[in-house]
C-alpha cells in the first residue's frame, strides 16, 4: 500500500505539549490594592509577552480552548487600567490562548451591559473563529487568587462566588453576576444573552434562567478560591437601577426564544487594536 503522507509541521513549527490541566506556576492567593495610580505605560512595560490587540498564546504548550474576554464597558479607564495590570499576568500564568475585548458603549444612552456582551461574543468571533470559550467580566472585578482558571468546562462557569462587596460569599443561591463563561456551544444553546435589559439589574437572573431552562447547571469555583476584590465606585451615570427587571426575570422562558443573539442589532463604530487590549465601540441604540 502506498504510505499516506501525514502533514508534519515544518521544523520551524516545533509540536508543543498540551497545556496542563493544572499549571504549575500559579501562585495561589494574591495581595489585591487600587490605590497607588496605574499607568498605561506601566502595565505595558510589565507585559512584553501581549501582542497587539491584547492577545496571548503560551510559548511552551499548546492550550486546549481558545477564550476572549469580554469586558463591558463606559467611562472606566482608570478601572480597565488596574484589570489589564492584574489580569494579563494571572491569565498568563493560567497559560491560556486568550484575547481581550472591550465593548465600549457609544454615547450617553441608558447602559446595557448584557446587549454589549453579546456584540463581544460575534465580533470576537469575526476576528477569530477559533474561539471557543468565552469569559464576561465586569471591568471592575479582580481575582484574589489566580487557581479560578479562566477557562470553560461541561457546564456554564460562575466564577465570581465570593465577592468582597458580598462579604465574600454568594449573595443567593441563583447569583451569576460579575464573571461568568461559556464554551460557545453552551451560549448559542440559551440563545445567547438578552438584548432588552436597559439599565442596571437582572439581565444576570435572565441568564441564569436561561441556563436552568435548557437543563444545564452552574459550574462554580470553592468560595475559596472564587474570591473577588471589586474596585470600589459610585452608580454611574445612565445605569439606574431599572424597574422592569423583577417583571422581565420572570418571563424569560417565553422572550429567550425571541429575544438574544440570534436578534441582536447593533453597529460597530471602531474597532482598535490596543496593545493590551481590543476595543469595540458599538453603537446599541437606547431603550424603546
Ligand atoms: N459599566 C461600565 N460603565 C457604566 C456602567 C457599567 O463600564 O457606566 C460596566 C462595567 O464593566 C461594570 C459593569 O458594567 O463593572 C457592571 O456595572 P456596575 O459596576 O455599575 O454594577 P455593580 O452592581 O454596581 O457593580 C452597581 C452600582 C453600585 C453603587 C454603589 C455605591 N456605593
Amino acid at each position: 500500500l502506498p504510505e499516506v503522507p501525514s502533514a508534519r509541521p515544518g521544523p520551524t513549527a516545533p509540536v508543543l505539549p498540551p497545556c496542563p490541566d493544572s499549571p504549575p506556576g500559579l501562585v495561589g492567593r494574591l495581595l489585591i490594592e487600587f490605590t497607588s495610580p496605574m499607568p498605561l505605560e506601566r502595565v505595558q512595560r510589565e507585559n512584553p509577552g501581549v501582542l497587539l490587540g491584547g492577545r496571548y498564546t503560551p510559548p511552551d504548550c499548546t492550550p486546549a480552548q481558545t477564550v476572549a474576554v469580554i469586558i463591558p464597558f463606559r467611562h472606566r479607564e482608570h478601572h480597565l487600567r488596574y484589570w489589564l495590570h492584574y489580569l494579563h499576568p494571572i491569565l498568563r500564568r493560567q497559560r491560556l490562548r486568550y484575547g481581550v475585548y472591550v465593548i465600549n458603549q457609544h454615547g450617553e444612552d441608558t447602559f446595557n451591559r448584557a446587549k454589549l456582551l453579546n456584540v463581544g461574543f460575534l465580533e470576537a468571533l469575526k476576528e477569530d473563529a477559533t474561539y471557543d470559550c468565552f469569559i464576561f467580566s465586569d471591568v471592575d472585578l479582580v481575582p484574589m487568587d489566580d487557581r479560578n482558571l479562566y477557562r470553560c468546562g461541561d457546564q456554564p462557569r460562575h466564577f465570581a462566588t465570593a465577592m468582597d462587596k458580598f462579604g465574600f460569599r454568594l449573595p443567593y443561591a441563583g447569583y451569576f453576576g460579575g464573571v461568568s463563561g461559556l464554551s460557545k456551544a453552551q451560549f448559542l444553546r440559551i440563545n445567547g444573552f438578552p438584548n432588552e435589559y436597559w439599565g442596571w439589574g437582572g439581565e444576570d437572573d435572565d441568564i441564569f434562567n436561561r441556563i436552568s431552562l435548557t437543563g444545564m447547571k452552574i459550574s462554580r469555583p470553592d468560595i475559596r478560591i472564587g474570591r473577588y476584590r471589586m474596585i470600589k465606585h459610585d452608580r454611574d451615570k445612565h445605569n439606574e437601577p431599572n424597574p422592569q427587571r423583577f417583571t422581565r426575570i420572570q418571563n424569560t422562558k417565553q422572550t429567550m426564544k425571541r429575544d438574544g443573539i440570534g436578534s441582536v442589532q447593533y453597529q460597530v463604530l471602531e474597532v482598535s487594536r490596543q496593545p493590551l487590549f481590543t476595543n469595540i465601540t458599538v453603537d446599541i441604540g437606547r431603550p424603546p
